[in-house]
């Protein structure tokens, strides 16, 4: 460790390596006890892990901006991979009409007609994979598969092509971190997937009755103009698929590895909603998002100069122990709120309700269907530079 002029002490650990994604919580562990702030020297950048600061930092969008890219990328020197999302990597003004039409068309009380059917869906998913024995892979056999059945018709895709949605999300989690690594080696695969991409957010290729085609209706309405419209819609085949396949993934290892917890939902499903919440404070499916300084800025007592990248921790800040006791338990009588898994303040996730409904109908069939559920074997991490989840999780489910 060193100290640089601002006092701030920098390291050489490397979020990004392999070794670190396949386990981050040591790393994380080190980040938070370095200091409020740090610099990491392997990318120059600074960085916070404490629950205090990262919370300051995303409820600071005039300190520390979203438009120069949330990736370790400054799009104001680098050229994006893509054009840059009108929702997550603007500032107000220009992300103030985007995230006003999505809130409205994504809340809770214009989503809760989709309930029923993904109840029945999930009813069916379960009860699918209850037929097929006592043993199941959660990930291939539950987690991906619900939300690929549901979010797609929710938007109103077509059927072909649905295949590319996770590698899409996949590349555009792995593109906020390093160019080289991960990146270097999808980028030859993804001109096809992001070609599709591109093609579902036409307004022709949309059903008339989706989330895709109320998007396009405000623009008819000029809330928002035509050249907006496809670009919104991207970014819910951008950030809706492999996010809540990790959530729901994360949910269900949690039940698996706490038999106690899973008998304490069985019997008061008042919790269910708690149980989500506390399992993605736990796994925090988005482990990080950079920020850029617009001016200096001061956090945890460090001055940082202008134009600086600043990398939040989300998952750290919550385990952080200065914010949370036990910290690193499940624990359905803790009271979750507050986590940053779905981020804070404007940019907080605007997908979050859709999210949760997803969880909670998978969480409620489990519930109907199945009176016991652990873990058949290790889970296998898939790595991705902002994504912490799963390629692979056996369990083993008794009928209920
Ligand atoms: C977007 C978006 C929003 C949130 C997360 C994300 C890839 C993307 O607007 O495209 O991650």
């Amino acid at each position: 460790m060193t100290l640089t002029a601002t006092a701030v002490p920098s390291t050489d650990l490397d979020p990004f390596s392999p070794e670190v994604l396949a386990d981050p919580l040591p790393a994380h562990e080190t980040l938070r006890d370095l200091g409020p702030v740090v610099h990491l020297a392997a990318y120059d950048v600074y960085a916070v892990a404490r629950y205090a600061e990262v919370h300051r930092a995303l409820t600071d969008w005039q300190g520390l901006r979203s438009g120069a890219g949330v990736g370790l990328a400054d799009f104001s020197r680098e050229t994006p991979w893509r054009p840059p999302s009108l929702l997550l990597e603007a500032d107000p003004p220009r992300h103030d009409a985007p995230r006003s039409v999505l809130a409205k068309i994504l809340s809770p009380r214009k989503l809760r007609g989709l309930t029923p059917q993904w109840r029945a869906d999930a009813d069916v998913l379960v009860d699918r994979v209850l037929a097929a024995g006592a043993e199941f892979d959660a990930v291939t056999d539950l987690a991906e598969v619900f939300p690929l059945r549901v979010f797609p018709d929710a938007v109103g895709l077509g059927e072909s092509g649905r295949e590319n949605l996770l590698p899409y999300g996949d590349f555009a989690f792995n593109a906020f971190g390093p160019r080289e690594g991960i990146v270097a080696a999808l980028e030859p695969t993804m001109p096809s997937v992001i070609g599709w991409i591109g093609e579902q957010c036409r307004r022709e290729n949309l059903s008339e009755t989706g989330i895709g085609a109320q998007i396009w209706a405000a623009a008819d309405r000029g809330d928002i103009t035509p050249e907006q419209a496809p670009l919104i819609v991207r970014s819910l085949l951008t950030a809706g698929v492999d996010t809540t396949v990790t959530g729901i993934a994360a949910v269900v290892h949690a039940v698996a590895t706490h038999p106690d917890q899973w008998q304490r939902l069985r019997a008061d499903r008042g919790l269910l909603a708690r149980a989500f919440e506390e399992a993605v404070r736990l796994e925090s499916p988005v482990q990080t998002f950079f920020r850029t300084t617009t001016s200096e800025v001061e956090i945890g007592g460090a001055v940082i100069g202008p134009g600086r990248k600043v990398l939040m921790f989300l998952g750290a800040a919550n385990r952080d122990p200065r914010r949370w006791p036990d910290a690193d338990r499940f624990d359905l009588d803790r009271d979750p709120s507050g986590h940053v898994a779905f981020g804070m303040g404007l940019h907080q996730c605007v997908g979050q309700h859709i999210a949760r409904m997803e969880a909670m109908a998978v969480l409620e069939a489990l519930l109907d269907h199945v009176q016991s559920v652990e873990l058949a074997g290790v889970p296998r991490r898939h790595l991705n530079n902002t994504l912490r989840g799963w390629e692979s999780m056996p369990v083993r489910i008794q009928a209920a």
